[in-house]
């Protein structure tokens, strides 16, 4: 699969601030890792959202799969063309919508919680089901990155999968925005100061994806606290993060220990991040 960015892909991505789907799993693949989630739900019983312990967070912390999965040379190919080689993993939000649950995500920049300068972050956002405006997919608002951070108020939680309903002011709830299709396998990718939302799966099926949070190593975080991430390509020249360790075996003790840890550091370093949408849910922004 050709993976490669052509200068075209890169000035879209600089002027809309997101990259539309491509392909970058085989259909192979996609079973193989969405088989490996659900073989995971179903032998605890639930689905990774109502599992308590933020396994919706950092996931790729406690599986191999989806340490496997966050480093896949073809994203990480997509990631470098607009980042640079030196690559580690900010974070990872398991973005699953489950059919008739109603959750929905508000308007928002990703960078606003997440305190890291330069504001260089991208997010790839990676489907293991077919994201589209009926499952629930992001919306944008094209450009919007280039208006810089902007003010976020609290807004509602009931359903928000954001935490504490954090709401882009001025921007209404249907605002329609451009819909961000990306079918199974493919990915997106949007800047961190791109503007999104996204609604409710009204399908009978689950909506899943993944937004893998990439960062160039020069990025530092702006906190008292350090924080983690993983080297994925390159080389650490700056050492402003701990360096993760991939999880050796799946959801074993070692690995469960250690993303507590670094969920713990992240979150409180953020504030509060919990959501209205079920025991031990949480997002990332
Ligand atoms: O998957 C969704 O519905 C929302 C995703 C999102 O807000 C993000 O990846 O930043």
């Amino acid at each position: 699969m050709a993976t490669a960015l052509k200068p075209t892909d890169v000035e879209h991505f600089r002027e809309q601030g997101f990259m539309p789907a491509r392909p970058i799993l085989s259909a192979g693949e996609v079973a193989h890792y969405r088989g490996c989630l659900e073989a995971f739900e179903a032998a605890q019983g639930a689905t990774l959202g109502e599992l308590p312990g933020q396994l919706r967070a950092k996931t790729h912390l406690l599986f191999p799969w989806m340490d496997e999965l966050a480093r896949h040379p073809a994203i990480l190919d997509v990631v470098e063309g607009l980042i640079g080689p030196d690559i580690l993993i900010y974070h990872v939000t398991s973005w699953l919508k489950e059919p008739g649950t109603g959750s929905y995500v508000s308007w928002h920049q990703d960078a606003t919680y997440f305190g890291l300068d330069p504001a260089e972050h991208v997010t790839a956002w990676v489907a293991l089901s077919n994201s589209d405006l009926e499952s629930g997919c992001v919306r944008v608002l094209p450009g919007s990155h280039r208006q810089g951070q902007r003010p976020h108020e609290s807004g509602p939680t009931e359903g928000n999968l954001l935490s504490n309903g954090q709401v882009l002011r001025d921007i209404p709830l249907d605002e329609p925005g451009v819909a961000l299709e990306v079918p199974p396998g493919h990915l997106s990718v949007h800047h961190t100061h791109l503007m999104h939302a996204s609604g409710p799966n009204r399908t009978a099926e689950r909506r899943i994806g993944f937004g893998i949070s990439y960062i160039p190593t020069r990025v530092r975080h702006l906190g008292e606290t350090r924080l983690t991430a993983m080297l994925v390509r390159g080389e650490d020249r700056f050492d402003h993060f701990e360096h993760e360790v991939p999880p050796a075996g799946e959801f074993d003790d070692a690995a469960r220990a250690r993303h507590a840890a670094a969920c713990e550091r992240f979150f409180s370093s953020h504030g509060s991040r919990r959501t209205g949408d079920g025991a031990g849910a949480i997002e990332a922004h």
